[in-house]
């Protein structure tokens, strides 16, 4: 019997991981006008008014709102660009992100 026999059989398996979507979060505050919340939300996320109107309310009521997911990229870009359109004006409004699980 040769050596070769008693080497240890490993089989490496590779696993391609799809890159984690990530969420757009939007979060109320006391201070920023509705209609401003839906025309951010019109103008960055490409939702039509009743779909914006909807997302506002929602993180009104509940504190915050998944708006979208995207790449983790996409996402914070989107994220910044909103809420930066929220300072330029002087209003808290504020978007955030996290991974989905
Ligand atoms: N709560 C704000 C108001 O009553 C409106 C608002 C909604 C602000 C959603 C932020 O994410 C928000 N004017």
């Amino acid at each position: 019997m040769s050596d070769a026999d008693f080497r240890p059989r490993t089989k490496t398996e590779i696993k391609t991981q799809r890159p984690r979507l990530h969420k757009v979060i939007l979060v109320n505050d006391d201070y920023t006008p509705r209609e401003f919340v839906v025309m951010v939300l019109k103008a960055e996320f490409r939702m039509n008014e009743s779909q914006a109107y909807r997302v506002m309310l929602t993180a009104h009521q509940r504190g915050v709102c998944v708006v979208a997911v995207f790449a983790r990229d996409i996402a914070e870009t989107k994220a910044t660009r909103a809420t930066e359109m929220a300072r330029s004006q002087g209003y808290p409004l504020l978007f955030t992100t996290e991974p989905e699980e």
